[in-house]
């Protein structure tokens, strides 16, 4: 196939600004933009993610796909079709103009008949894919193995009753691993697919906990035996495949991996809609993972708060996610992660270029969201207030209790004569609401002038 794909793109989508009426254009989205001193593409090191965009055929459990996918054809040889959808796929990344993508190995090449024979299609294919990222200059943001579409995982993969299953499911992960190094991978992800539990009537909860310490030990070890200096990241959900998935949430991973001492090994990758799942806000789950010391990456994209299932909508709400990017920026901005785009079109979206509207739309939306939170964070009131909240822990009082010098009794004795005797205060949610809507404000006002100053 060397005819492009994509045909009514014909090259890297420009950036076109806010009064552009061409859709194929950026709006927001300039990565060489300096926000805070740092490039916005180094802010926000967007990947695009091979599984939604090039294998999803656009079928749902009422009907078969309705995407122009010539690659999904059963008649093709499998591996001829696998190199049409990578050359379709590097030509979108390189189009579109973002540094990164994210695979799992069974998305790239086929499953085999046996596993050796799954694992040199795979290298097969590996070969081609680093003379298209040498080419294009696209990186790997992360690799991840697919340990939930083959029936054999119908029960899980690390935490399945047969220790067989738990030993294919090993030597997938060291497989993918070490794909994920030969290609430079910043990352390498594990959602437990189907790690979780249909019923508690056949299901050993403490036994199934222990597997899954065991498979994420064993992971670990692995990677700093082959030298892989990537961040190994746990992907939270909280349901869907399974009724109850362990990875619940950010913190439900993070008490896992404390309780089985590998919380340095292990951070999270945190997506919007599985926050969603969880009956969390977006912004709650980063910032817990902040606090905890594992954030690590961002899967992209949206739920629908009607109803309750992954939808992985592209976003395209500022207001949420400048919150996000907020906590994001307050912990120190992405080391490793990115935002990873685990969206996917509706099925609707019959043309080709839907994909590139969906994704022009979500990286837009996380520019414009940048831009929020950074004004944010230069104004400083937010981050003001929050420190004049917790002034008293940091007087005579509040030190002498975190340092565990004054004990309960003492404590009491001073509340009884009356020497302690506190007022409460206001915790100003609407003024800190209206703080936020300001500085979306400004930065809608700030980009109409830019605006109209190059317009002349
Ligand atoms: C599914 C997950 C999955 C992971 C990678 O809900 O989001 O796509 O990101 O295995
Ligand atoms: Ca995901
Ligand atoms: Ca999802």
């Amino acid at each position: 196939m060397n005819q492009d794909f994509f045909p009514d793109v014909e090259g890297r989508i420009p950036f076109g600004g806010l009064r552009s009426e061409d859709p194929l254009s950026f709006k927001v989205y300039q990565p060489d933009r300096l926000v805070l001193g740092k490039r916005m593409e180094d802010h926000l090191r967007i990947a695009v993610c091979y599984w939604h965009s090039f294998n999803w055929p656009g079928s749902d459990v009422f009907g078969s796909g309705t995407f122009d996918r010539p690659w999904n054809d059963p008649r093709l040889d499998p591996m001829i079709a696998a190199r049409a959808k990578l050359e379709a796929a590097f030509e979108f990344f390189d189009k579109l103009g973002v540094p990164f993508f994210c695979f799992h190995d069974r998305d790239m090449a086929p499953e085999g008949a046996t596993f050796a024979e799954s694992t040199a299609n795979l290298q097969a294919i590996l070969d081609d894919a680093e003379a298209h990222m040498a080419r294009t200059g696209v990186r790997l943001l992360w690799g991840t193995a697919n340990l939930f579409s083959h029936p054999r995982y119908t029960a899980g993969a690390a935490t399945n009753p047969d220790p067989e299953i738990f030993a294919v499911a090993a030597a997938q992960v060291k497989v993918m691993l070490e794909a994920t190094h030969r290609l430079g991978g910043a990352n390498y992800v594990l959602w437990g697919g189907r790690e979780g539990y249909e019923t508690l009537l056949n299901t050993d909860l403490a036994r199934e906990e222990q597997q899954l310490a065991r498979f994420l030990s064993l992971v670990a070890e692995h990677k700093h035996r082959i030298g892989f200096k990537g961040a190994l990241l746990l992907e939270p959900k909280p349901q869907e495949p399974t009724k109850h998935q362990y990875d619940y949430d950010s913190a439900t991973v993070y008490g896992f991996l404390a309780r089985h001492g590998l919380e340095h090994e292990y951070r999270v990758n945190l997506e919007a809609n599985h926050a969603t799942l969880a009956g969390h806000s977006f912004h709650h789950e980063v910032a817990t993972a902040v606090s905890l010391g594992i954030f690590g990456s961002i899967d992209a994209n949206r739920g629908d708060y009607q109803n309750g299932w992954d939808t992985d909508q592209f976003p395209n709400s500022v207001d949420e996610l400048a919150l996000t990017l907020y906590e994001i920026l307050r912990g120190g901005g992405l080391t490793t992660g990115g935002f990873n785009f685990d969206a996917k079109l509706r099925r609707q979206s019959l043309d080709r270029t839907d994909l590139f509207h969906g994704h022009i739309g979500g990286i837009d939306t996380l520019a414009r969201s940048l831009l929020v939170a950074a004004e944010l964070i230069e104004r400083g009131a937010l981050e003001a207030r929050r420190a004049e909240r917790y002034a008293g822990w940091s007087g005579e009082l509040g030190r002498s209790i975190l340092s565990g010098e004054v004990l309960l009794e003492m404590l009491a004795g001073r509340v009884l004569t009356g020497e302690i005797d506190p007022r409460p205060v206001s915790g100003r949610q609407e003024l800190l609401e209206n703080l936020v809507n300001q500085a979306i404000w400004a930065v809608d006002a700030a980009v109409d002038a830019a605006e109209d100053g190059a317009a002349g």
